[in-house]
Formats: C-alpha cells, sequence, structure tokens
C-alpha cells in the first residue's frame, strides 16, 4: 500500500502493459495494436505447428488437439469488450501497489474460436466434476510463490456456451501479446479469467485453490478479509475526451459552441439501460441517447449533444444496468484495487 507517487518498478509495469488511448472509443472494434495489455510475466513465444491444447482431470476422454483440430471446429465470433479488474485502481488513496491502471484498461475486439463446451462435451467430465482449470504457458513468481498463471471457472460458467477458445483477434491469428497462438475468451468477465497462451483445461473434483484464484482477484475491504472472488464487470462507461489535449495534463481544449460528447458504455451483468452525462461535474446530469451493443458483451456508443459555453467545465458520465448496478461518483476502496468504476472525469477548458 502506498500513498506515495508511483515507483519506477510501477512505471515498469505502466509501460509493459499499455492502456486503450482514450480517442480509440472511436472506433466499435478497436485496433489490435490500441487494445490495452496486461500481461503478469513474460509473453511466450509459441510454434503454433508445434502447440497442442492438453484436456484432462476428471473426464472419460482425456486427449490433446492442435490448432488445426481447433480450427476445424465450429467457428464462433463474437465481439467482446474486455476490462482489467484492476482499472482504476490508480484512482484509490491509499494506492494499491500493482500496475497503476488510471482508467484506460479495456478495449473491444472481435474474437473467433471455438466453443469451450463443444470441447468439455466431448471430453465428457466425471458426474463429481466442479471446475475447469486453464492453465497459460507463461510462468513467473508472484506473492513468493512460482506459477504458471492460472485460473478456474465454476463448472455451470464454463458450459453456458458464451465462454470460448479464439485463435482469432479481429479477423488474423493472436498476436503474441493477445496470447498466441490460443486464449480463452468468457465475455462479460473482467480480462483475468480470459487465460491467454492456453495449454491445458483441466476438469477438477475441488475447487482450484492457486495464487490467482485463492489470493489475488478477491475483493476485500481489509487485510484479513477473506473476500469474494472478482467475476463479472460492473458497469462502466467513458468519455471521448472532447477538442485537443494539453500535451502534459491530457486536459482538453475545445471552442466554444453545439458540439457532440461521445463515449462507450459496458457492462457484464446486463445490458445498458442508460448513460446520463454531467458537464459540471456531477451537479446536473443529462441523458445521453445510447446506440444498441453490435453484440451482447460489447460496449454502446453513447452522445449528447452540448452548447459549450467559455469557461472550466469537468465532463462525466455514469451508466447503469437492467440489473439497476450503476457507478459511484467516487471510488470506494479495496485491498487489491479491484472493480473500481467510479464515474469518468475529463477535465475541458472552452475558449
Ligand atoms: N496466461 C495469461 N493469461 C492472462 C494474463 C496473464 O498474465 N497470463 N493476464 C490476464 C489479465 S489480468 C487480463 S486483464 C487479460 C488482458 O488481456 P489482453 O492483454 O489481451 O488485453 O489477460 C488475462 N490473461
Ligand atoms: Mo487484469
Amino acid at each position: 500500500m502506498s500513498g506515495e507517487g508511483i515507483s519506477l518498478e510501477e512505471l515498469g509495469l505502466a509501460a509493459r502493459n499499455h492502456g486503450l488511448p482514450f480517442e480509440a472509443l472511436d472506433w466499435d472494434v478497436t485496433p489490435p495494436g490500441l487494445h490495452f495489455l496486461l500481461i503478469h510475466y513474460d509473453i511466450p513465444q509459441v510454434d503454433p505447428t508445434a502447440w497442442n491444447l492438453t484436456i484432462d482431470g476428471a473426464v472419460a476422454n482425456s486427449g490433446s488437439i492442435g490448432l488445426d483440430v481447433l480450427r476445424d471446429m465450429p467457428r464462433h465470433t463474437r465481439i467482446v469488450t474486455l476490462e482489467c479488474a484492476g482499472n482504476g485502481r490508480a484512482l484509490l488513496a491509499p494506492r494499491p501497489v500493482s500496475q497503476p491502471w488510471l482508467l484506460n484498461a479495456v478495449g473491444t475486439a472481435e474474437w473467433t474460436g471455438a466453443p469451450l463446451a463443444s470441447l468439455l462435451e466431448h471430453a465428457r467430465p466425471d458426474t463429481e466434476a466442479v471446475e475447469v482449470l486453464f492453465t497459460g504457458l507463461d510462468r513467473g513468481v508472484e506473492g513468493g510463490t512460482e506459477q504458471a498463471y492460472q485460473r478456474s471457472l465454476p463448472l455451470p460458467d464454463a458450459l453456458t456456451g458464451e465462454v470460448f477458445v479464439a485463435y482469432e483477434m479481429n479477423g488474423a491469428p493472436l498476436p503474441p501479446q493477445h496470447g498466441a497462438p490460443a486464449r480463452l475468451v468468457v465475455p462479460g468477465w473482467y480480462g483475468m479469467a480470459h487465460v491467454k497462451w492456453l495449454s491445458s483445461i483441466t476438469v477438477l473434483t475441488e475447487p482450484f485453490d492457486g495464487y490467482q484464484q485463492r489470493r489475488a482477484y478477491r475483493f476485500r475491504e481489509h487485510a484479513d478479509d477473506p473476500g469474494r472472488p472478482v467475476t463479472r464487470m460492473l458497469p462502466r462507461s467513458l468519455v471521448r475526451p472532447p477538442g485537443i489535449p494539453d500535451f502534459l495534463s491530457r486536459s482538453r481544449v475545445v471552442d466554444a459552441g453545439r458540439l457532440a460528447l461521445t463515449g462507450r458504455a459496458w457492462s457484464g451483468h446486463d445490458t445498458i439501460t442508460g448513460v446520463e452525462v454531467s458537464t459540471d461535474g456531477g451537479e446536473t446530469w443529462g441523458d445521453a441517447a445510447v446506440e444498441p451493443a453490435p453484440d451482447r458483451y460489447a460496449w454502446q456508443r453513447w452522445r449528447l449533444e452540448w452548447d459549450a459555453a467559455p469557461g472550466n467545465h469537468v465532463i462525466c458520465s455514469r451508466a447503469t444496468d437492467d440489473t439497476g448496478r450503476t457507478q459511484p461518483l467516487h471510488p470506494g476502496w479495496n485491498v487489491g484495487g479491484y472493480e473500481v468504476n467510479a464515474v469518468h472525469r475529463v477535465q475541458v477548458e472552452v475558449r
């Protein structure tokens, strides 16, 4: 925990794991180089012709398949908005020491792959099966423990038909940094569940007890709180910063007059039912027009006309989904800095 500035180590992490530049909110589908990245360890170099995906554990039919077999299965293409569970962490005080995200840890891609349910049906899980474990090829040391990056899903979540093993991003083979040759995509869930450089799928009869499940990615109010697992994305909206930026502060310079404020909104729980926008830092709000989502788990564009009068303004947006979940005005603190979905604020000088 730190109330101090960002350390050089955190700056190093932030440079490796870059965010979405907010002007890229203009694209429905994020160009791959502009999609955010989060990589705990090193990016492995994987030979796609030698790569195999193993399916084992508590199944009647274990085995390994190559990329060609995966590609021959029914193709499943979805536009999915992916957000890191730590998005917004650097806004907390005291600041949890980790990847210091502001609000840029998001992107939307068109992923193509094979349904996980088809792979599991073929493997035939035992009746005692409770979870499915996904193991990546990357290794590192975290919390004092050497490990491969591993995450599990409860069996019912693995079998919904929504989860898939993707081998294409935006119509091209996955780039190395996004998990080549294949990764898991769990639409609606925060990023940690979407295991990259996938090497094995293991059916378990006991809940997985590994680091990324039991210690990381839990919402804890204080150090001794066992917490609860972080799963689906809370509603969030972002403002496409209007006008032109100041180089250092990124505050915006806008010409007075009528202009369209735009942005994006999404939720992993249910569809967005409304986006409210404020131009006075959250004192007063107006309803933005929200376009339909291009896909069930893809972000939606919002838009509001604004008569910009000279002076300083703070633009904010607040999304609500069909479950009634909404965004708080100020971030709520938790130990890991997860699910920080407070409203986005953009400083604007209208001239
Ligand atoms: N194998 C592996 N998978 C991983 C990670 C990782 O470090 N290793 N990071 C996870 C986290 S925390 C996030 S937010 C997403 C980021 O996906 P992206 O880099 O493709 O945007 O990948 C997830 N999958
Ligand atoms: Mo993440």
